[in-house]
């Protein structure tokens, strides 16, 4: 039987962000043995080169589904992000020192995009792990919605739709419950966990 191709990216460190936990994670689990086959890579949080770096990856790899993860340093929780927004606005410039406020993605293109991963049956998983996890509306208006919005419009530009969507993690915290974040062990569980349902939910659509 076939085993299923899941192209998985995660972000550099960025502004206050000296550690990213996107890039441990997908550090990490790229040294795992996996039941799928698993397609790497670290982003650079820059506007120019991040979506452009995914879309020669799905065209080199020809993965069946896109999952990419960054950090939302002050959320406390694994939050599966629900939509892509047609917008780039942030408050501070990438690693190229490019600031964009108020500017479209894609000029002409829809306002937003639906994730087409099983973020509900991702949800149940993580639950049933008791991993704290939360649906999000609004991936922020920086790189990781600007990855996601990308990614989104050029499967649907391309009249294809594979499960495609973004996954933020906290940031990393320790044990302490006054400390915001996540101790990265348990942030890695939770990955490995939405992975084995997108697996589950290929074997379903796909027959791999
Ligand atoms: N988080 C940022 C960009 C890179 C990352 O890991 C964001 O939420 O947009």
């Amino acid at each position: 039987m076939p085993q299923a191709k899941i192209l998985m990216t995660g972000f550099e460190p960025f502004g206050e962000v000296t550690i990213n936990p996107s890039q441990q994670i997908v550090e990490h689990l790229a040294k795992q043995e996996n039941p799928v086959k698993l397609v790497t890579a670290i982003l650079p949080v820059d506007y120019k080169k991040a979506a452009h770096r995914i879309m020669d990856l799905i065209e080199r790899h020809e993965p069946q589904a896109v999952l990419m993860l960054g950090v939302a340093q002050n959320r406390d929780a694994i939050t599966l992000e629900r939509i892509a927004v047609n917008i780039n606005d942030a408050s501070i410039p990438d690693n190229d020192g490019e600031l964009i406020q108020g500017k479209p993605i894609v000029s002409d293109a829809p306002v937003g995009y639906w994730s087409t991963l099983p973020i509900e049956d991702m949800y149940t998983a993580l639950k049933e792990q008791g991993i704290p996890v939360k649906f999000s509306n609004h991936a922020g208006a920086y790189l990781c919605n600007h990855v996601f919005y990308s990614i989104r419009h050029y499967f649907e530009d391309r009249h294809t739709t594979i499960p495609t969507g973004f996954i933020h993690v906290p940031g990393i915290g320790d044990e302490s419950e006054e400390a915001p974040g996540m101790p990265l062990e348990k942030q890695i569980q939770a990955i490995q966990a939405c992975i084995d349902v997108l697996a589950q939910h290929l074997k379903r659509t796909l027959l791999v």
